[in-house]
């Protein structure tokens, strides 16, 4: 094959990908979807770049292999009276092309493919930093220097259809065994890294729509990032067998705009958002303005509060307690 042939065929090949690469795609994926999806990341739709890119050479191929195939057989058929050549043995013209193209197109899909792979695992620059901890069968979530650490597992009405045989159908159940009772809440726009581990056995912490998959390993930190572009709701699974209820814990993200997650972030610490006018003592209903200040200051540290021994019995101690007892990360 000649230069400037490849060169267009190449560009043959762009042409024809391009329509494909401007369709959008939702996160979750339809039914009877036979391609893979774009997600909601920057890395996500480098992968899907870098897929289209391989499909199309792949179709190519195919379509020229397939078709000198099909012109052979066809118009050097028996009935025809064609005689076949039993005396060819090899022809290095045809072995010399045979290798050199296949080297030039994997050559061609590597440099696009390397500079993707290198820009996935930068993760210099990041804003946030959450820990991601696999353990048989829930994931925990710790937020780096927040003080925000809590568990998710399958969500309570996925566990009941499952155990009771009951036989689930998706306009009753739509997110049977993709629904988690503690969501993994991100801000969007935002470089987020993980560092991603394991307490127990080898788990895979997978959310196709953010574009990767990362085993959460015992004994060893691997790591990740993500920039969520729209806000959101992504699911994922472990994927890496884990035991007998490994495909009973789910992930689902949820990602939602800046400041959205800031007030989150701030009552999942049972705290009014560092930001927000405190409001005076003594106003009624509002439970953190009643905290005592030893205690507003050892949450802003990061500290366990020190709950004082006059305070209510009731909302203000249960306020600013962690949000639930997390175990141990390992
Ligand atoms: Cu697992």
């Amino acid at each position: 094959m000649k230069a400037g042939c490849f060169k267009q065929w190449a560009a043959g090949v762009a042409v024809m990908a391009l329509p494909v690469l401007a369709q959008a795609q939702a996160a979750d994926p339809k039914p009877w979807q036979l391609n893979m999806g774009k997600g909601v990341t920057h890395l996500s739709q480098n992968a899907y770049e870098a897929h289209m890119l391989a499909l199309w050479i792949c179709v190519v191929i195919g379509v020229l292999v397939f078709g000198a195939m099909a012109v052979a057989m066809f118009r050097f058929r028996h009935s025809k009276g064609a005689k076949p050549d039993t005396s060819f043995t090899h022809s290095t013209k045809l072995e010399i092309i045979w290798t050199v193209v296949p080297v030039a197109l994997l050559v061609l899909m590597a440099f696009p493919a390397t500079s993707k792979l290198i820009n996935m695992y930068d993760t210099r620059d990041a804003e946030m930093t959450v820990k991601i901890t696999g353990y048989q069968w829930m994931w925990k979530y710790d937020y780096l220097g927040e003080d925000v650490g809590f568990t998710s597992r399958l969500d309570r009405t996925s566990d009941e259809i499952r155990q009771s045989g009951a036989q689930p159908n998706m306009a009753d159940n739509p997110h049977y065994l993709l629904d988690v009772d503690n969501m993994l809440v991100l801000p969007t726009d935002t470089k987020i890294r993980f560092v991603i581990t394991a307490d127990d056995v080898i788990h895979a912490w997978w959310v196709p729509a953010l574009g990767w998959k990362q085993d959460a390993i015992p004994g060893i930190v691997n790591e990740a990032w993500t920039e969520i572009e729209a806000p959101g709701i992504y699911r994922g699974q472990c994927a890496e067998l884990c035991g007998k209820d490994h495909g009973f814990m789910p992930i689902v993200v949820k990602a939602v705009p800046k400041d959205e997650y800031r007030q989150w972030l701030a009552s999942q610490r049972g705290t009014p958002d560092a930001e927000a006018p405190v409001v005076p003592a003594g106003a009624e209903g509002n439970a953190p303005a009643q905290l005592d200040p030893q205690m507003l200051e050892d949450i802003q540290q990061g500290d366990e509060p020190t709950v004082p021994v006059d305070a209510a019995p009731d909302a203000p101690a249960e306020e600013a307690a962690a949000p639930e007892a997390a175990p141990v990360a390992g």
